[in-house]
């Protein structure tokens, strides 16, 4: 063998090994160039916050061990609206399953937020009313000064007065349960107003007005966690342009419920805010719009032309709207309360009360002055800060959390 032949052969060698390498092994994969993106994984869908979970466990069925998840039927791809639309609303402590086994809870937080009131009225009375046979005189007056230094107001007392002394002018009042069981009864006469019919179609208008700090803002945030909860869907219009932090602070509550929040610039006229919003949410198809509104009081009477303005807008917006204004009180205003349920109630057409911070004050009896002056029905009372704290008003449950062991404290005392 030659060399010649020798160098050919280890030529074809590498030869060999060249192709192999450059068309067998690099050939599985595609060449890579410097600086090209290799293609990414596809990515897993955007994790969406899931709501706060109910409060009650019980209420929500345990997962079955094995059973696969199941895909939500949504379709692939969702117009922003719709997305929004499906988007789960936190804060649903409400959620109608669980509200039957909350009843007894629910009353009992009643009775709770009421002791301060229950105390100061209804305590005192049974302090009275203890070894005495008969109504005379002396009690009456004794009777007057309690329920007028519990806020229930004059021409309020003077009612209940006149009534005691009617039904039980001539009874023998030895017995705690003939007392209470009148005044139990003339209260809820007094409190048990009708609410007008909600109007057919939607989206329901509820415009929501009272002096500044009173509650209104919060009040719509509970409203609206609890009407979300009810799977409806509720547009919020930041009517408050007067203040900057107002508008801030119903986004939060916009946030926190997932409602939307329709808002103008600062210092913008709030009767156009409450038109976009009203004619956004009709687009939108949404059940409820709730409309905050300024309540500064210094210019009381600007203040409520503008509302009269808003009023007036808002029904150019859709008709019949707002088909209800809701007058926040705040209770530990005491008689104060009954002085602007008279200024708001001149200018507007209030149909309800939400009745805010009964919780820690003497002064709860202010709700019977308001109802008997105005005839205005109580709609929602506060008892705290928290979302679950607002509740729908029922004359007798609340007589009954207000008068709540009122025979068995007087006859133990
Ligand atoms: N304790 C208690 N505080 C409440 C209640 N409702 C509202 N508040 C508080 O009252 C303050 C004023 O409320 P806000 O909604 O800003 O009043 P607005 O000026 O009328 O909008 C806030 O600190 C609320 O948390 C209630 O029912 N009980
Ligand atoms: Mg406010």
């Amino acid at each position: 063998m030659t060399t010649t032949t020798l160098l050919l052969i280890v030529l074809g060698a590498i030869a060999l090994f060249a192709c192999y390498w450059l068309f067998i092994r690099r050939g599985a994969r595609p060449v890579e160039r410097i600086g090209e993106a290799r293609p990414r994984p596809p990515e897993r869908p955007a994790e969406r916050l899931e709501p706060r979970a109910p409060k009650e466990p019980a209420a929500v069925p345990p997962p079955k061990a094995e059973a696969p998840p199941v895909a939500p039927k949504v379709p692939a791809k969702l117009e922003p609206a719709a997305e929004a639309a499906l988007a789960p609303a936190p804060l649903k402590e409400a959620a109608p399953a669980a509200l039957a086994p909350l009843r007894e809870a629910e009353v009992a937080a009643l009775k709770q937020g009421l002791t301060t009131t229950r105390g100061g009225l209804i305590g005192r009375l049974g302090k009275l009313f203890r070894g005495k046979k008969e109504l005379d005189p002396a009690l009456v007056a004794q009777i007057e000064e309690v329920m007028l230094t519990s806020d229930v107001g004059v021409k309020t007392t003077q009612k209940l007065l006149d009534r005691l002394k009617e039904k039980l002018g001539k009874a023998d009042i030895g017995d705690p349960r003939v007392v209470w069981s009148t005044l139990r009864e003339e209260t809820v006469r007094i409190l048990d107003l009708p609410a007008g019919a909600e109007p057919p179609g939607k989206p329901q208008v509820i415009m929501v007005v009272g002096v500044n700090g009173v509650g209104k803002t919060t009040t719509i945030g509970k409203l609206a966690s609890r009407l979300s909860a009810e799977g409806k869907k509720v547009v919020l219009a930041a009517g408050d342009t007067f203040r900057a932090a107002a508008v801030q602070q119903l986004e939060i509550w916009g946030r926190r419920t997932g409602c939307a929040v329709v808002k103008g610039k600062e210092g913008a006229d709030p009767s156009s805010v409450i038109f976009d919003a009203v004619k956004a949410a009709t687009q939108d198809g949404a059940d409820v719009v709730i409309a905050d509104t300024a309540g500064r009081l210094h210019t009381k009477q600007p203040l409520m032309d503008e509302l009269k303005k808003v009023k007036r807008v808002a029904a150019k917006a859709l008709e019949g709207a707002p088909h209800q204004t809701l007058l926040v009180l705040d209770s530990t205003n005491g008689q104060n309360a009954i002085a602007q349920a008279q200024m708001f109630k001149e200018a507007l057409d209030v149909s309800g009360i939400v009745l805010t911070k009964l919780d820690g004050t003497a002064k709860g009896g202010v709700i019977l002055g308001i109802c008997d002056e105005h005839r205005i029905p109580v709609r929602f009372i506060g008892i705290g800060e928290r979302v679950e704290d607002l509740r729908e008003f029922h004359a007798r449950e609340f007589v009954e959390a207000l008068f709540f062991q009122a025979e068995e404290e007087s006859i133990a005392a």
